[in-house]
Protein backbone atom coordinates (compact mmCIF):
# COMPACT_ATOMS: atom_id res chain seq x y z
CA UNK A 1 0.00 0.00 0.00
CA UNK A 2 1.73 3.32 -0.62
CA UNK A 3 2.47 5.72 2.30
CA UNK A 4 0.16 9.87 2.53
CA UNK A 5 1.12 12.44 4.64
CA UNK A 6 -1.85 14.43 5.11
CA UNK A 7 -1.70 18.09 6.83
CA UNK A 8 -4.49 20.35 7.42
CA UNK A 9 -2.69 24.23 7.78
CA UNK A 10 -5.26 26.66 8.69
CA UNK A 11 -4.87 30.12 10.15
CA UNK A 12 -4.96 30.95 13.41
CA UNK A 13 -7.10 33.84 13.68
CA UNK A 14 -9.88 32.03 11.74
CA UNK A 15 -11.85 30.10 14.11
CA UNK A 16 -13.82 27.72 12.33
CA UNK A 17 -17.45 25.96 13.39
CA UNK A 18 -15.29 23.32 13.00
CA UNK A 19 -12.36 21.82 15.24
CA UNK A 20 -8.79 21.30 13.08
CA UNK A 21 -8.46 17.92 14.57
CA UNK A 22 -12.20 16.75 13.37
CA UNK A 23 -11.16 18.93 9.99
CA UNK A 24 -7.84 16.64 9.83
CA UNK A 25 -9.75 13.13 10.96
CA UNK A 26 -11.84 13.74 8.04
CA UNK A 27 -9.13 13.83 5.74
CA UNK A 28 -7.69 11.09 7.01
CA UNK A 29 -10.29 8.99 6.78
CA UNK A 30 -10.86 10.35 3.08
CA UNK A 31 -7.33 9.33 2.22
CA UNK A 32 -7.92 6.10 3.49
CA UNK A 33 -11.06 5.76 1.06
CA UNK A 34 -8.40 5.45 -2.10
CA UNK A 35 -6.35 3.00 -0.11
CA UNK A 36 -3.83 5.17 1.20
CA UNK A 37 -1.63 4.31 4.46
CA UNK A 38 -1.49 7.40 6.34
CA UNK A 39 1.97 7.60 8.10
CA UNK A 40 1.83 10.98 9.27
CA UNK A 41 -0.89 13.85 9.86
CA UNK A 42 -0.84 17.51 11.52
CA UNK A 43 -2.69 20.17 11.88
CA UNK A 44 -0.45 23.42 11.14
CA UNK A 45 -1.60 26.49 12.38
CA UNK A 46 -0.25 29.55 10.21
CA UNK A 47 0.07 33.43 10.57
CA UNK A 48 -0.44 34.14 7.40
CA UNK A 49 -0.73 32.35 3.85
CA UNK A 50 2.23 32.20 1.22
CA UNK A 51 1.47 32.81 -2.05
CA UNK A 52 4.33 30.70 -3.49
CA UNK A 53 4.26 27.66 -1.60
CA UNK A 54 1.62 28.41 1.06
CA UNK A 55 3.59 27.24 3.96
CA UNK A 56 6.54 28.97 5.22
CA UNK A 57 10.34 27.99 4.94
CA UNK A 58 10.69 26.49 7.87
CA UNK A 59 7.50 24.65 8.02
CA UNK A 60 8.43 23.07 4.63
CA UNK A 61 11.93 21.96 6.03
CA UNK A 62 10.44 20.36 8.97
CA UNK A 63 7.64 18.21 7.69
CA UNK A 64 10.37 17.25 5.01
CA UNK A 65 11.65 14.29 7.32
CA UNK A 66 8.40 12.87 7.74
CA UNK A 67 8.37 12.44 3.52
CA UNK A 68 10.70 9.30 3.51
CA UNK A 69 9.13 6.75 0.91
CA UNK A 70 6.16 8.79 0.80
CA UNK A 71 4.28 8.91 -2.50
CA UNK A 72 1.62 11.55 -1.75
CA UNK A 73 1.25 14.74 0.36
CA UNK A 74 -2.54 15.74 0.98
CA UNK A 75 -3.66 19.27 1.52
CA UNK A 76 -6.34 19.93 2.95
CA UNK A 77 -7.18 22.78 1.84
CA UNK A 78 -7.53 24.47 -1.96
CA UNK A 79 -3.46 24.59 -3.29
CA UNK A 80 -3.09 27.53 -6.28
CA UNK A 81 -1.37 25.25 -9.01
CA UNK A 82 1.55 27.57 -8.24
CA UNK A 83 1.70 26.60 -4.60
CA UNK A 84 1.30 22.66 -5.59
CA UNK A 85 4.49 23.17 -7.93
CA UNK A 86 6.22 24.53 -5.36
CA UNK A 87 5.78 22.34 -2.67
CA UNK A 88 6.37 19.39 -4.82
CA UNK A 89 9.57 21.15 -6.02
CA UNK A 90 10.55 21.61 -2.37
CA UNK A 91 9.59 17.71 -1.09
CA UNK A 92 10.18 15.66 -4.30
CA UNK A 93 6.81 14.11 -4.00
CA UNK A 94 3.16 14.08 -5.43
CA UNK A 95 1.47 17.08 -3.56
CA UNK A 96 -2.46 17.36 -3.81
CA UNK A 97 -5.10 19.22 -2.55
CA UNK A 98 -8.37 18.46 -0.67
CA UNK A 99 -10.60 18.94 -3.59
CA UNK A 100 -7.90 16.68 -5.88
CA UNK A 101 -8.17 14.14 -3.46
CA UNK A 102 -11.64 14.53 -3.04
CA UNK A 103 -12.20 14.02 -7.19
CA UNK A 104 -9.88 10.85 -6.83
CA UNK A 105 -12.09 8.98 -4.59
CA UNK A 106 -15.45 9.91 -6.42
CA UNK A 107 -13.80 9.17 -9.81
CA UNK A 108 -12.54 5.58 -7.80
CA UNK A 109 -16.42 5.13 -6.87
CA UNK A 110 -18.70 6.54 -9.58
CA UNK A 111 -20.20 3.30 -10.51
CA UNK A 112 -23.15 4.70 -13.11
CA UNK A 113 -22.28 6.34 -16.44
CA UNK A 114 -23.94 9.06 -15.01
CA UNK A 115 -21.93 9.11 -11.96
CA UNK A 116 -18.61 9.17 -14.08
CA UNK A 117 -19.88 11.68 -15.92
CA UNK A 118 -20.80 13.87 -13.50
CA UNK A 119 -17.22 13.43 -11.76
CA UNK A 120 -15.56 13.90 -15.42
CA UNK A 121 -17.35 17.33 -15.39
CA UNK A 122 -15.91 18.16 -11.82
CA UNK A 123 -12.77 17.50 -13.10
CA UNK A 124 -13.08 19.51 -15.99
CA UNK A 125 -14.66 22.31 -14.09
CA UNK A 126 -11.45 22.25 -11.78
CA UNK A 127 -8.77 22.04 -14.15
CA UNK A 128 -10.94 24.91 -15.82
CA UNK A 129 -10.79 27.46 -12.50
CA UNK A 130 -7.11 26.53 -12.40
CA UNK A 131 -6.44 27.22 -15.94
CA UNK A 132 -8.22 30.93 -15.94
CA UNK A 133 -6.30 31.52 -12.02
CA UNK A 134 -3.12 30.74 -13.29
CA UNK A 135 -3.59 33.27 -16.19
CA UNK A 136 -5.06 36.13 -13.98
CA UNK A 137 -2.09 35.65 -12.20
CA UNK A 138 0.60 35.74 -15.51
CA UNK A 139 -1.67 38.34 -16.70
CA UNK A 140 -0.65 40.76 -13.60
CA UNK A 141 2.60 39.70 -13.67
CA UNK A 142 2.44 41.15 -17.10
CA UNK A 143 0.97 44.36 -16.65
CA UNK A 144 3.88 45.84 -16.29
CA UNK A 145 6.33 44.63 -18.70
CA UNK A 146 4.12 45.39 -21.01
CA UNK A 147 4.11 42.49 -23.59
CA UNK A 148 0.47 41.53 -23.76
CA UNK A 149 -0.83 38.61 -25.92
CA UNK A 150 2.77 36.54 -25.90
CA UNK A 151 2.87 32.73 -26.17
CA UNK A 152 1.55 31.71 -22.65
CA UNK A 153 -1.37 33.44 -22.98
CA UNK A 154 -2.49 32.17 -26.34
CA UNK A 155 -1.66 28.52 -25.01
CA UNK A 156 -3.91 29.10 -22.22
CA UNK A 157 -6.74 30.70 -23.92
CA UNK A 158 -6.31 27.56 -26.35
CA UNK A 159 -6.68 24.71 -23.40
CA UNK A 160 -9.79 27.14 -22.15
CA UNK A 161 -11.07 26.86 -25.22
CA UNK A 162 -10.71 22.56 -25.26
CA UNK A 163 -11.38 22.74 -21.78
CA UNK A 164 -14.92 23.97 -22.67
CA UNK A 165 -15.78 22.30 -25.72
CA UNK A 166 -15.29 18.85 -23.29
CA UNK A 167 -17.29 20.49 -20.67
CA UNK A 168 -20.33 20.99 -23.76
CA UNK A 169 -19.74 17.16 -24.82
CA UNK A 170 -19.83 15.89 -21.26
CA UNK A 171 -23.16 18.27 -19.99
CA UNK A 172 -24.99 17.27 -23.46
CA UNK A 173 -24.10 13.83 -22.94
CA UNK A 174 -25.64 13.95 -19.39
CA UNK A 175 -28.72 14.98 -20.28
CA UNK A 176 -29.02 11.94 -22.35
CA UNK A 177 -28.12 9.57 -19.83
CA UNK A 178 -30.40 11.00 -17.66
CA UNK A 179 -33.39 10.78 -19.69
CA UNK A 180 -32.40 6.75 -20.19
CA UNK A 181 -31.54 6.85 -16.02
CA UNK A 182 -34.90 4.18 -15.01
CA UNK A 183 -33.70 2.01 -17.80
CA UNK A 184 -29.96 1.82 -17.05
CA UNK A 185 -31.12 1.32 -13.02
CA UNK A 186 -33.15 -2.03 -13.63
CA UNK A 187 -30.50 -3.26 -15.87
CA UNK A 188 -27.62 -2.66 -13.75
CA UNK A 189 -28.36 -4.92 -11.20
CA UNK A 190 -25.83 -7.69 -11.12
CA UNK A 191 -25.88 -9.28 -7.97
CA UNK A 192 -28.17 -12.12 -6.56
CA UNK A 193 -28.14 -11.00 -3.25
CA UNK A 194 -30.37 -8.10 -0.97
CA UNK A 195 -27.63 -5.13 -1.34
CA UNK A 196 -27.22 -3.07 2.09
CA UNK A 197 -25.75 0.17 2.02
CA UNK A 198 -23.67 2.09 4.59
CA UNK A 199 -24.31 5.76 4.53
CA UNK A 200 -23.45 8.65 6.47
CA UNK A 201 -20.62 11.59 6.90
CA UNK A 202 -16.73 10.37 6.34
CA UNK A 203 -15.32 9.34 9.53
CA UNK A 204 -18.40 7.72 10.74
CA UNK A 205 -16.60 4.39 10.99
CA UNK A 206 -18.17 3.27 8.15
CA UNK A 207 -15.49 1.33 6.27
CA UNK A 208 -14.18 0.14 9.98
CA UNK A 209 -17.37 -1.40 10.43
CA UNK A 210 -17.41 -2.63 6.95
CA UNK A 211 -14.32 -4.11 7.37
CA UNK A 212 -14.76 -5.94 10.38
CA UNK A 213 -18.36 -7.33 9.12
CA UNK A 214 -16.68 -8.86 5.72
CA UNK A 215 -13.29 -9.48 7.02
CA UNK A 216 -13.84 -13.69 7.77
CA UNK A 217 -15.85 -13.68 4.04
CA UNK A 218 -14.84 -17.10 2.57
CA UNK A 219 -16.62 -16.28 -0.18
CA UNK A 220 -14.42 -13.48 -1.78
CA UNK A 221 -13.00 -15.75 -4.48
CA UNK A 222 -15.83 -16.81 -5.31
CA UNK A 223 -16.24 -16.17 -9.34
CA UNK A 224 -19.63 -14.35 -8.80
CA UNK A 225 -17.98 -11.56 -6.88
CA UNK A 226 -14.63 -11.11 -8.88
CA UNK A 227 -15.79 -8.32 -10.38
CA UNK A 228 -17.47 -6.60 -7.46
CA UNK A 229 -15.27 -3.80 -6.52
CA UNK A 230 -13.49 -3.78 -2.87
CA UNK A 231 -16.85 -1.13 -1.76
CA UNK A 232 -18.98 -4.06 -2.17
CA UNK A 233 -18.75 -7.50 -0.18
CA UNK A 234 -20.57 -10.46 0.45
CA UNK A 235 -21.66 -11.45 4.08
CA UNK A 236 -23.92 -14.04 5.98
CA UNK A 237 -25.80 -12.69 8.82
CA UNK A 238 -26.87 -14.75 11.87
CA UNK A 239 -29.64 -16.56 10.22
CA UNK A 240 -28.25 -17.32 7.22
CA UNK A 241 -29.62 -14.20 4.91
CA UNK A 242 -26.65 -13.65 2.51
CA UNK A 243 -26.21 -9.80 1.31
CA UNK A 244 -24.01 -7.73 -0.07
CA UNK A 245 -22.58 -4.83 1.77
CA UNK A 246 -21.76 -1.70 0.26
CA UNK A 247 -19.48 0.83 1.74
CA UNK A 248 -19.76 4.57 0.12
CA UNK A 249 -18.03 7.63 0.05
CA UNK A 250 -20.04 8.98 2.83
CA UNK A 251 -20.70 12.84 3.16
CA UNK A 252 -18.03 15.74 3.27
CA UNK A 253 -18.20 18.80 5.41
CA UNK A 254 -17.15 21.76 3.31
CA UNK A 255 -17.63 20.37 0.46
CA UNK A 256 -16.11 22.62 -2.80
CA UNK A 257 -19.12 23.71 -4.93
CA UNK A 258 -18.30 22.45 -8.09
CA UNK A 259 -18.34 18.56 -6.43
CA UNK A 260 -21.61 18.72 -5.65
CA UNK A 261 -22.86 17.33 -8.41
CA UNK A 262 -20.54 14.72 -8.63
CA UNK A 263 -21.18 13.49 -5.06
CA UNK A 264 -24.58 13.10 -5.43
CA UNK A 265 -24.27 11.10 -8.72
CA UNK A 266 -21.72 8.69 -6.22
CA UNK A 267 -24.25 8.48 -3.91
CA UNK A 268 -26.42 6.91 -6.26
CA UNK A 269 -25.71 3.65 -5.64
CA UNK A 270 -27.68 4.09 -2.57
CA UNK A 271 -31.12 4.05 -4.70
CA UNK A 272 -30.69 0.61 -5.47
CA UNK A 273 -30.08 -0.53 -2.00
CA UNK A 274 -32.70 -2.91 -0.52
CA UNK A 275 -31.65 -1.24 2.92
CA UNK A 276 -29.92 1.45 4.07
CA UNK A 277 -27.84 1.93 7.20
CA UNK A 278 -27.34 4.99 8.43
CA UNK A 279 -23.68 4.91 10.19
CA UNK A 280 -23.41 7.63 12.42
CA UNK A 281 -20.38 8.87 14.53
CA UNK A 282 -21.86 9.22 17.97
CA UNK A 283 -19.38 10.72 20.09
CA UNK A 284 -19.17 13.92 17.79
CA UNK A 285 -20.26 16.90 18.79
CA UNK A 286 -22.24 17.74 15.79
CA UNK A 287 -23.60 14.12 15.46
CA UNK A 288 -27.58 15.81 15.37
CA UNK A 289 -26.55 18.20 12.96
CA UNK A 290 -24.94 15.65 10.81
CA UNK A 291 -28.36 13.25 10.75
CA UNK A 292 -30.09 15.74 9.18
CA UNK A 293 -27.54 16.83 6.52
CA UNK A 294 -27.13 13.13 5.78
CA UNK A 295 -30.99 12.58 6.02
CA UNK A 296 -32.19 15.67 3.55
CA UNK A 297 -29.82 14.72 0.49
CA UNK A 298 -31.18 10.97 0.79
CA UNK A 299 -34.75 12.42 0.92
CA UNK A 300 -33.30 15.10 -2.36
CA UNK A 301 -31.94 12.02 -3.84
CA UNK A 302 -35.45 9.97 -4.00
CA UNK A 303 -35.37 7.29 -0.81
CA UNK A 304 -37.58 10.28 0.54
CA UNK A 305 -40.07 7.16 1.83
CA UNK A 306 -37.32 4.90 3.04
CA UNK A 307 -35.81 8.08 5.23
CA UNK A 308 -39.36 9.16 6.59
CA UNK A 309 -40.24 5.47 7.65
CA UNK A 310 -37.10 6.01 9.56
CA UNK A 311 -33.75 4.48 8.64
CA UNK A 312 -31.93 2.21 10.53
CA UNK A 313 -29.62 3.71 12.61
CA UNK A 314 -26.24 2.75 13.62
CA UNK A 315 -25.00 4.75 16.92
CA UNK A 316 -21.05 4.03 16.64
CA UNK A 317 -18.18 5.32 18.58
CA UNK A 318 -19.86 4.33 21.88
CA UNK A 319 -16.46 3.27 23.22
CA UNK A 320 -15.64 7.37 23.25
CA UNK A 321 -18.50 8.17 25.40
CA UNK A 322 -18.21 8.68 29.22
CA UNK A 323 -18.83 5.14 30.75
CA UNK A 324 -22.22 7.31 32.26
CA UNK A 325 -23.52 8.16 29.30
CA UNK A 326 -22.85 5.03 27.84
CA UNK A 327 -24.97 3.27 30.61
CA UNK A 328 -27.49 6.04 29.72
CA UNK A 329 -27.72 4.85 26.42
CA UNK A 330 -27.98 0.67 27.13
CA UNK A 331 -30.50 1.39 29.81
CA UNK A 332 -32.69 4.39 27.73
CA UNK A 333 -36.18 2.71 27.25
CA UNK A 334 -37.63 5.17 25.17
CA UNK A 335 -34.83 4.86 22.35
CA UNK A 336 -35.83 4.61 19.06
CA UNK A 337 -35.93 0.78 18.43
CA UNK A 338 -34.04 1.17 15.02
CA UNK A 339 -30.80 3.10 16.44
CA UNK A 340 -28.54 0.54 17.63
CA UNK A 341 -25.31 1.66 19.93
CA UNK A 342 -22.35 0.13 18.88
CA UNK A 343 -18.49 0.24 18.94
CA UNK A 344 -17.05 -0.82 15.16
CA UNK A 345 -13.81 -1.33 17.26
CA UNK A 346 -14.28 -3.20 19.69
CA UNK A 347 -17.58 -5.18 18.44
CA UNK A 348 -19.71 -4.32 21.29
CA UNK A 349 -23.44 -4.21 19.69
CA UNK A 350 -23.08 -5.80 16.67
CA UNK A 351 -25.04 -8.50 16.90
CA UNK A 352 -28.58 -6.80 18.02
CA UNK A 353 -27.86 -4.35 14.56
CA UNK A 354 -27.38 -7.72 12.14
CA UNK A 355 -30.25 -9.10 13.43
CA UNK A 356 -32.42 -5.86 12.92
CA UNK A 357 -31.01 -5.84 9.57
CA UNK A 358 -31.98 -9.64 8.48
CA UNK A 359 -35.28 -8.87 9.86
CA UNK A 360 -35.98 -6.03 7.48
CA UNK A 361 -34.76 -8.28 4.56
CA UNK A 362 -37.46 -10.98 5.82
CA UNK A 363 -40.16 -8.80 6.28
CA UNK A 364 -42.01 -9.56 3.31
CA UNK A 365 -40.71 -13.56 3.05
CA UNK A 366 -43.20 -16.67 2.97
CA UNK A 367 -42.79 -19.98 4.92
CA UNK A 368 -42.91 -22.19 2.10
CA UNK A 369 -42.48 -26.42 2.84
CA UNK A 370 -41.09 -28.29 -0.27
CA UNK A 371 -40.12 -31.56 -0.88
CA UNK A 372 -37.10 -31.47 -3.82
CA UNK A 373 -35.96 -34.81 -6.09
CA UNK A 374 -32.39 -35.48 -4.60
CA UNK A 375 -30.70 -34.86 -7.56
CA UNK A 376 -31.87 -31.48 -7.34
CA UNK A 377 -28.67 -30.13 -5.56
CA UNK A 378 -28.63 -26.62 -7.49
CA UNK A 379 -32.01 -25.94 -6.15
CA UNK A 380 -31.48 -26.82 -2.94
CA UNK A 381 -28.31 -24.35 -2.76
CA UNK A 382 -30.16 -21.91 -4.16
CA UNK A 383 -32.94 -21.86 -1.42
CA UNK A 384 -29.55 -21.52 0.82
CA UNK A 385 -28.61 -18.42 -1.37
CA UNK A 386 -31.90 -16.67 -1.39
CA UNK A 387 -34.25 -17.54 1.46
CA UNK A 388 -33.55 -18.74 5.13
CA UNK A 389 -34.10 -22.48 5.59
CA UNK A 390 -35.34 -23.41 9.34
CA UNK A 391 -35.64 -27.54 8.81
CA UNK A 392 -34.06 -30.03 6.32
CA UNK A 393 -35.15 -33.52 6.15
CA UNK A 394 -33.08 -36.10 4.30
CA UNK A 395 -34.53 -38.75 2.42
CA UNK A 396 -34.12 -41.63 0.08
CA UNK A 397 -35.38 -39.67 -2.97
CA UNK A 398 -36.24 -36.57 -1.58
CA UNK A 399 -35.23 -33.70 1.07
CA UNK A 400 -37.47 -31.56 2.62
CA UNK A 401 -37.46 -28.53 3.58
CA UNK A 402 -39.05 -25.66 5.18
CA UNK A 403 -37.81 -22.30 4.07
CA UNK A 404 -38.76 -18.21 4.57
CA UNK A 405 -38.93 -17.39 0.80
CA UNK A 406 -38.63 -13.64 -0.56
CA UNK A 407 -41.96 -12.90 -2.41
CA UNK A 408 -40.45 -12.82 -6.16
CA UNK A 409 -39.18 -16.72 -5.92
CA UNK A 410 -41.59 -18.41 -4.64
CA UNK A 411 -43.65 -19.19 -8.06
CA UNK A 412 -40.30 -20.53 -9.11
CA UNK A 413 -40.79 -23.23 -6.28
CA UNK A 414 -44.63 -23.89 -6.58
CA UNK A 415 -44.05 -27.03 -8.30
CA UNK A 416 -41.84 -28.52 -5.41
CA UNK A 417 -44.68 -27.77 -2.92
CA UNK A 418 -45.22 -30.26 0.01
CA UNK A 419 -48.95 -31.58 -0.42
CA UNK A 420 -50.61 -31.11 3.35
CA UNK A 421 -51.23 -34.12 4.71
N1 LIG B 1 -13.07 4.91 19.08
C1 LIG B 1 -13.63 4.49 17.95
N2 LIG B 1 -13.12 4.86 16.77
C2 LIG B 1 -13.71 4.42 15.63
C3 LIG B 1 -14.83 3.56 15.66
N3 LIG B 1 -15.18 3.28 14.38
C4 LIG B 1 -14.30 3.94 13.60
N4 LIG B 1 -13.41 4.64 14.33
C5 LIG B 1 -12.29 5.47 13.86
O1 LIG B 1 -12.83 6.56 13.13
C6 LIG B 1 -11.96 6.90 12.04
C7 LIG B 1 -12.73 6.88 10.73
O2 LIG B 1 -13.16 5.57 10.46
P1 LIG B 1 -13.54 5.11 8.98
O3 LIG B 1 -14.03 3.72 9.09
O4 LIG B 1 -12.43 5.38 8.04
O5 LIG B 1 -14.76 6.11 8.68
P2 LIG B 1 -15.57 6.31 7.29
O6 LIG B 1 -15.04 7.55 6.69
O7 LIG B 1 -17.00 6.46 7.72
O8 LIG B 1 -15.36 5.10 6.44
C8 LIG B 1 -10.83 5.88 12.06
O9 LIG B 1 -9.74 6.47 12.70
C9 LIG B 1 -11.39 4.73 12.88
O10 LIG B 1 -10.38 4.04 13.56
C10 LIG B 1 -15.35 3.17 16.96
O11 LIG B 1 -16.34 2.44 17.11
N5 LIG B 1 -14.71 3.67 18.05
MG1 LIG C 1 -14.72 5.02 4.49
Amino acid sequence: MSLAVVLYPYLKDEVGIRSPDAVLAESVALTRAIDLDVSHAEVIPLREIKANAYLGKGTIARLSSFLQGVEVVIMACRLSPLQQRNLEKEWHTKVIDKTALILEIFGQRARTREGVLQVELAHLTYARSRLVRSWTHLERQRGGSGFLGGPGETQIELDRRLLDDDITKIKKELSEVKKTRELHRRARRRVPYPIVALVGYTNAGKSTLFNRLTRADVMAKDMLFATLDPTMRHLKLPRGTDIILSDTVGFISDLPTELVMAFRATLEEVLEADVIVHVRDYAHPDTNAQKQDVENVLSDLGVRDKVDKGLIEVLNKIDLLSPEEQKRISTQKARHPDEFPISAISGQGIDAFLNRVELELMRDNHLCHLSLPIERGDLLAALYRKGQVIARRDYQKTISVSVYLPPAEIAHYQPFERRKK
